[in-house]
């Protein structure tokens, strides 16, 4: 009988020498704290407030930060072990060149050298196949000042169209449902507004497990007794608590709204003041609802018809509410559909600027609020500026100091820049923060993708699976190993603080953009000496744009801990709540409804394959594992990915917890071993995607995409179960130690001092 490892020797036999495991006490062990820094989580986009201790150049453990408002001092596991990584032995030091010959299959070069062979490669491409062959991928664990640094550095340094980011995996369905709603994208809220609604809607978001600080203010509202509602699959940890369960198949969401915005029209739970002052187009969302019947509903959803009415009457009859909204309802195909459906409820009953009321996307990444202002969207130029309208792209070359016609116009977003390096179109690839050969759907193709490229260079602090395939390697750095500032899921831009600098040669990320861009003969662009000087032109860049950062400074930021923007000019307070007074961001001040009829998946069950998948996250691992699968105490908790069965299902197919199962869709198959719970619907399986290789989800996923958003539909396929030979031993305490900690004191894991 197989093992899944969980002794030392087996993580060490599994997952190689450098496993993931710190010596007794850290790698630091035996240092004396020198100074604490105040600063954030690197992690999700709670952006917790955490303090580092520091010795001799490295972070060596960490103290709660208790005076910081958004967390109090709470952190989840991931946050009480981050500061693990800096010294781990698999962390880049020096720039590598790819070398068959070496045994990793890289060497070791000088930055000079790596430098001169990544502008020579970008210029030999683009000279051979025109500007916009070589593309640029992004991401936003990376602060503001690099996420505007990127953009500026794909539009001018390189001068491609083609520049995305991995937020495009993340958050665009919310963000265009939000622009084209309330003209702003943006949570409406604080979230100290969550604690005063009567009722909290949660729609597809695991809120104890990605934004387990978001849960204690989720029980503070129901402390005051609110109402609970959860719509998901699964009974996540935060579902066990609600008062009334909608466990929907995975797909169903903007059916499930739109009967419930049926149940509001029918019983008059109508804002009709609201509706008619601040808002348009009520009627055409209405009419559009018109046959969405519960009962209709009920059967599309598979959730009892009287659950839905129960959850249009809490929402509708409650003076203030929040729907809070992630992933679940937004990777998909309809993404935005989704996402507007959500909106429509909000704008009916009149939730929207007031205390305790809004719909709100609880963004995932780090950065990913601040990261999708700054200018490294395809589609997007600083301040959330629109890159084909001549007024904005007038306005940014104005601060760049270039010809408006320099500046590229809209290129293609992340997973269509894969498709054309598939298909041959694109070339050459520059990536940062982003491990695509893991997070995107359907790893097969990414894989062969990346194979096709005559060059590829990634700026990471590991060797990410996605690094692996590029010729060049740039070292760059921690976030604690720079200063800058990022924007959490609240809309407060904060400061991060460094801790230390970047070890052996590793450099700071925006130093050797800048290198590049000189390289290119565009240092006029790129006269940077200092993160400071990025955020100074950043906020010059923005003024103007809806996401307004002109009035910040470093200084105020850390002394208010964040402001939110917008805050257009020095002295202004910043803006906590939006759309107070029911004055939304369109130039007539009004929301806009949205008809929103349903439409199914891109792909649905059959008879060969038949039962729905949904993939995910669990608590001790984060996005696609490069950082959290080399931290020990992480990877005890949830080592390998288990696939979640119902046990009617599992009995179907003579499954037991453990047993493994080979489950297979059109894109390919994987076997791993399954996890029999209650917890999930019977038609539906859920694997967790945080691992590579064979163990990576998306081997199994669908590259379809949202016609409007451009987000991958991770949330359903259609595969086949079967039984597969073998058995892993699956510790109960390890499973119950990922619920427990995702759903213990205050919804977080509490703090825990490592050091
Ligand atoms: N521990 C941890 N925390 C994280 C992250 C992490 O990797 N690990 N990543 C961060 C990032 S970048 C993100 S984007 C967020 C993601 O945060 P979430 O969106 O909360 O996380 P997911 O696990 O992707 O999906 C949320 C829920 O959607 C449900 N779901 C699946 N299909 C459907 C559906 O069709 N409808 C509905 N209503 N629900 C559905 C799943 O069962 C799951 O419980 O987390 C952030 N926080
Ligand atoms: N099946 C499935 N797939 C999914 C999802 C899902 O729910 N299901 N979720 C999607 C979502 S929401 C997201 S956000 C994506 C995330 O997918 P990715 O963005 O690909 O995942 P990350 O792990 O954040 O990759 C970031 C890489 O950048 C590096 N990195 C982190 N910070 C920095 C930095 O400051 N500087 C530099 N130079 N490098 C850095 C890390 O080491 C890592 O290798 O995955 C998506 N993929
Ligand atoms: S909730 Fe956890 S991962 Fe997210 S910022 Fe806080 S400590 Fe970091
Ligand atoms: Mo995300």
């Amino acid at each position: 009988m197989a093992q899944l490892p969980v002794t030392e020797e087996q993580l060490i036999e599994r997952f190689g020498p450098h496993l993931n495991r710190e010596p007794p006490g850290g790698w630091n062990a035996g240092l004396d704290v020198e100074r604490e820094v105040e600063t954030h989580c690197c992690f999700c986009g709670q952006q917790c407030g955490i303090k580092l201790k520091v010795a001799d150049n490295q972070v060596i453990g960490f103290e709660p930060w208790y005076d910081f408002p958004f967390n109090q001092g709470k952190l989840c596991p991931k946050g009480v072990k981050r500061y693990l990584q800096g010294a781990h032995p698999d962390r880049l030091l020096d720039p590598l060149e790819r070398d068959p010959s070496a045994e990793s299959g890289f060497r070791p070069i000088a930055w000079d050298a790596a430098i001169d062979r990544v502008a020579t490669e970008i210029r030999r491409i683009q000279d051979a196949y025109g500007p916009d062959s070589f593309a640029v991928l992004s991401g936003v664990s990376l602060t503001n000042e690099k996420s505007y640094l990127m953009g500026k550095f794909a539009r001018l340094g390189i001068g491609t169209a083609n520049l995305d980011y991995n937020g495009r995996l993340c958050m665009v369905s919310a963000g265009v449902a939000n622009k084209k709603a309330l003209g702003m994208d943006r949570a409406p809220n604080p979230w100290s507004d969550i604690p005063l609604a009567d009722v909290v809607f949660v729609a597809g978001a695991n809120v104890a497990e990605c934004a387990p600080i978001t849960t204690s203010y989720v029980w503070r509202a129901r402390d005051r007794g609110a109402k609970l509602i959860v719509a998901d699959p699964r009974v996540t940890p935060l579902a066990r608590t609600a008062d009334l369960y909608l466990g929907l198949r995975p797909g169903t969401d903007s059916a499930l709204m739109g009967a419930i915005l049926h149940v509001l029209v029918a019983n008059d739970w109508i804002d009709h003041r609201f509706v008619e002052h601040h808002t348009v187009d009520f009627d055409a969302a209405a009419a559009a609802v018109a046959d969405m019947t519960p009962e209709w509903a009920a059967r599309l959803c598979g959730v009892p018809r009287d659950r839905i009415v129960e959850a249009a009457r809490l929402w509708g009859t409650s003076d203030t509410g929040m729907l809070l909204h992630a992933r679940g309802i937004e990777h998909h195909t309809k993404g935005v559909d989704n996402v507007l459906s959500c909106i429509n409820l909000g704008l009916a009953t009149g939730k929207y600027g007031r205390p305790g009321c809004g719909v709100s996307t609880i963004t995932g990444q780090g950065n990913g609020q601040g990261g999708r202002e700054q200018g490294h969207k395809c589609d997007q130029l600083p301040g959330n500026r629109d890159i084909t309208n001549p007024e904005h792209r007038a306005a940014v070359a104005a601060v760049w100091g270039c010809d408006v016609d320099e500046i590229p116009g809209k290129g293609l977003t992340a997973q269509e820049i894969m498709d054309a390096i598939h298909d041959g179109e694109i070339k050459g690839l520059l990536s940062i923060c982003f491990n695509p050969l893991v997070s995107l759907p359907d790893t097969a193709h990414t894989a062969e993708a990346l194979d096709r490229l005559e060059f590829y260079t990634a700026i990471d602090f590991f060797l990410s699976e996605t690094a692996q395939h590029a010729d060049i390697v740039l070292a760059g750095s921690l976030q604690e190993e720079d200063e800058g500032t990022t924007t959490s899921v609240e809309g407060r831009t904060i400061k991060i603080n460094a801790a230390v600098d970047p070890p052996g040669n590793a450099r700071r990320d925006w130093e050797i953009i800048v290198d590049i861009a000189d390289r290119l003969g565009r240092r006029r662009y790129f006269d940077f000496d200092s993160t400071r000087e990025i955020f100074d032109e950043m906020k010059l860049a923005s003024h103007g744009g809806t996401a307004d950062y002109n009035g910040m400074t470093w200084e105020r930021i850390e002394a208010e801990h964040g402001i939110f923007w917008p805050c257009p000019e020095p002295g202004h307070p910043g803006t906590p709540r939006l759309y107070e007074g029911g004055v939304f961001a369109h130039t007539d001040g009004r929301a806009r409804f949205h008809a929103v009829p349903f439409r199914e998946s891109a792909e649905v069950v059959d008879d060969e394959y038949p039962i729905w998948l949904t993939t995910g996250r669990v608590v001790s691992q984060y996005l696609s594992g490069t950082q959290t699968r080399r931290i020990a105490a992480l990877v005890e908790q949830y080592p390998e990915p288990l696939c979640e069965i119902h046990p009617r299902h599992a009995e179907r197919l003579g499954v037991l917890t453990g047993d493994l199962v080979t489950v297979t869709s059109r894109r390919g198959s994987m076997t791993l071993p399954a996890r029999v719970v209650e917890s999930i619907r019977p038609d539906t399986v859920f694997i967790p995607y945080h691992w590579a290789g064979d163990r990576a989800a998306n081997q199994l996923t669908n590259r379809a995409l949202d016609p409007m958003s451009k987000i991958p539909e991770y949330k359903v396929s259609a595969v086949r179960v079967v039984k597969a030979d073998g058995h892993v031993e699956i510790r109960d305490k390890r499973v119950t130690a990922l619920t427990d900690s995702a759903a213990g004191t205050n919804g977080a894991a509490g703090t825990e001092n490592a050091s």
